[in-house]
């Protein structure tokens, strides 16, 4: 037997204190730096392409779309990672997290595009859609050749998509929809638009595939955002657009089909909005131990090292807390309450402590050269959409989960 004095510890890793690389398999591993590698330099598949960190800095400031970014995701397989098929990597859950930290560790604009592409675009073909839509749309999509947006917030619905006032008509040989949506990621570069209308019939939602070009389908850019400005996000128009039967996704009846790709995108922003706190929180680290006042490193200060602390304690928990929802979700065991919780969580302490660490700054905190201040500007954003508006749409969901009782409305 051994004796409890002589217990051998493991040595502390402050960048790993809870050894999360341990629970990774060795797939996920490879995945992750991969997906390391591509986001902060130049990737051995394409030398004279410079991947997302080199050219944060110039999208942030021009909010220009980088169109090469989704075609080199897809040509390292990054795009609908999860889906079997198609030219799809066919990886698990947490590699697709893995891949929306990497990403988002860079900048949530980037995320946002590829996640749209992946969980709101490609998720819907493949889980509502027919055999002939998956052929014609899903390889094109993992290869970043075409670009999607969907299309569910409108300019009077955003955390009720419930009332959406889009219509759709059924006509001689196919549909007519009307109505207008706002707020969409990708829009104004898409190709294909996945569409949410309520259908006049039955008065049911469901979602319709429209094509760029499409006789009153638009899509202007909105510009001068404050945050996610390396996304492209815009209004869509639809003015009397005419569809075959074909534009239908038939598997799809009903609010549930929506909400079902939003777990997906969910789920990933819960492991992004991590991976862009963590950045912040290895530069201002690295930044409390250059920087002197009062003849001491800022680093030496209780107060600095308390910011640095709690940080980082909210996103060890919070990337464990998203590795056991994607070890359920593979394991068919997910609950979309999950979710929820960890989106809510992850979002809010990111954002929360993003803001807080960026006053070790000090007046540098107002330069975009140091990054974390386009990050808290970014996690604003994703701290509201997909449900979140501050948290309180999540914060209802498990309260309904915890209750019985819906809070949402009357
Ligand atoms: P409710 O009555 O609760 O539900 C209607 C039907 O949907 C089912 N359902 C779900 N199914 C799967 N997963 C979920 N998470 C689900 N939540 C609900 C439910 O079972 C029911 O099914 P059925 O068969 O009985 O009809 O609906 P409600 O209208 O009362 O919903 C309330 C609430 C607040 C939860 C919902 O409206 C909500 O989630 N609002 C937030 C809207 C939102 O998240 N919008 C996001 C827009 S997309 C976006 O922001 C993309 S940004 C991407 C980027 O750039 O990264
Ligand atoms: P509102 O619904 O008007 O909410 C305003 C405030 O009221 C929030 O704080 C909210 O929490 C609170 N509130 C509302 N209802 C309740 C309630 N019952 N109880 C308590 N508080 C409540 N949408 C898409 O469909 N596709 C996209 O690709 C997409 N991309 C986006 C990209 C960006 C950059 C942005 C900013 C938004 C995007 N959205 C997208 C829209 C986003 O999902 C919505 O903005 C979000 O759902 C909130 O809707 P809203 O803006 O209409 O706010």
């Amino acid at each position: 037997m051994r004796c409890w004095l002589c217990v051998e510890y493991a040595k502390y890793d402050w960048e790993d204190p809870l050894s999360f690389e341990s629970l990774l398999t060795e797939e996920e591993i490879a995945i992750r730096d991969t997906a390391r590698a591509f986001c902060q330099a130049r990737h051995r598949t394409s030398p004279f392409l410079e991947n997302l960190l080199p050219r944060v800095l110039e999208a942030q400031r021009t909010e220009e779309f980088n169109h090469d970014i989704l075609p080199a995701m897809g040509a390292i397989g990054f795009l609908g990672p999860s889906i079997q098929g198609y030219g799809c990597a066919g990886v698990s859950s947490v590699a697709y997290g893995l891949i929306a930290r990497e990403v988002e560790r860079v900048d949530s604009g980037y995320r946002s595009t590829s996640s749209v592409q992946s969980s709101l675009v490609m998720h819907p073909i493949n889980e509502y859609g027919s055999d002939a839509q998956k052929e014609k749309y899903l390889p094109r999509l993992a290869k970043g050749e075409i670009i999607g947006c969907f299309g569910l917030t409108e300019p009077n619905h955003g955390s009720d998509p419930a009332g959406m006032e889009t219509v759709a008509e059924e006509v001689d040989g196919g549909f007519v929809l009307n109505g207008a949506k706002t707020w969409i990621t990708n829009a104004p570069v898409a190709d294909l638009f996945v569409i949410w209308a309520r259908c006049k019939w039955d008065d049911k939602v469901r979602g319709f595939l429209l094509e760029k070009g499409m006789k009153g389908l638009s899509a202007p850019a909105i510009k001068h955002k404050l945050a996610l400005r390396c996304s492209l996000t815009g209004s869509i128009f639809i003015d009397g657009v005419r569809v075959g039967h074909d534009a239908l996704l038939p598997k799809a009846k009903g609010l549930s089909a929506p909400f079902g790709c939003l777990n997906n995108a969910r789920f990933g922003i819960s492991w992004g909005a991590i991976g862009a706190l963590e950045d912040c929180i290895h530069r201002t680290r690295a930044y409390a131990l250059e920087r002197h006042q009062f003849q001491r490193p800022l680093a030496s200060f209780q107060l600095v090292q308390k910011k640095l602390i709690d940080a980082q304690t909210e996103a060890v928990l919070g990337l464990h807390a998203s590795l056991q929802v994607g070890r359920l979700k593979d394991a068919g065991k997910l609950a979309p309450e999950m979710i929820s919780m960890v989106k809510r969580n992850n979002c809010g302490k990111a954002l929360e402590h993003t803001r807080r660490v960026l006053d070790i700054l000090g007046g540098n905190a107002c330069s975009d050269e140091y990054h974390v201040g386009r990050h808290v500007a970014n996690l604003q954003v994703v701290n509201t959409y997909e449900g979140e508006c501050t948290c309180d749409i999540h914060t209802l969901i498990l309260g309904k989960a915890m209750t019985g009782i819906q809070a949402f409305a009357n």
